[in-house]
């Protein structure tokens, strides 16, 4: 196999029974590398998203684990577009063990803080992807991660809409009136939330 300094896979041409084989993987060794691990990655949050919804619910607040639960279907969805783009470039899906959530939150105000700290670093990750893109001049993968860099933005922004939701709580004194509230308005909170691209002076 040729591989280039910087991973591209050249193509390859053998001769076995006198058959030309091709190499038809489009992405280099170290994007597909790349590309698999952030795909574990998705999973990974999806994995957090299903622990912190179970610790909700079994803390008595089942708007917040429904939102939650529907999150982590999110994160799945995310896994599954990265890995269908490394099988439609010609590379290799490696399924990875997933890792536990770390620690569960001690209570919601934890639990919001830990969902932005996830997603913001999921963000560095999703940028790392895009940098090595860049640096390999591998512009379909640049192309296919900025609907990643998009989702980020949406994803912190949602994040930080449920910590400003729990700050006018009342935060870490908030009330159990205040808390069963917010557990309620959440039940019906989108899991998507609208961007900036979206908005206009009539609609902000
Ligand atoms: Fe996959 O967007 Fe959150 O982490």
């Amino acid at each position: 196999m040729l591989v280039a300094a910087n991973g591209m896979v050249f193509i390859l041409i053998s001769k076995r029974n006198g058959m030309a084989k091709i190499n038809t993987q489009r992405i280099s060794v170290t994007m597909n590398t790349a590309l698999n691990s952030q795909m574990t990655k998705e999973a990974h949050a999806a994995q957090i998203y299903l622990a912190y919804g179970a610790w909700a619910n079994s803390n008595g607040y089942e708007g917040i684990s429904n939102f939650l639960f529907r999150h982590a279907h999110e994160e799945r969805n995310h896994m599954m577009k990265i890995l269908e783009y490394i099988l439609d470039r010609g590379g290799k899906v490696t399924i990875e063990a997933i890792p536990a959530a770390e620690k569960l939150p001690k209570d919601i105000q934890d639990c919001f803080e830990k969902v932005f700290q996830q997603e913001t670093d999921n963000t560095k990750s999703v940028y790392s992807v895009v940098k090595k893109s860049l640096e390999e001049e591998d512009w379909a993968t640049w192309n296919f991660m900025q609907w990643f860099v998009k989702e980020q933005i949406e994803e912190e922004k949602l994040a930080m809409n449920l910590l400003d939701k729990v700050k006018i709580a009342g935060g870490d004194e908030a009330s159990d009136e205040a808390l069963y509230a917010l557990d309620r308005q959440l039940e019906r909170t989108p899991d998507e939330a609208k961007s900036a691209e979206d908005a206009t002076t009539e609609h902000p």
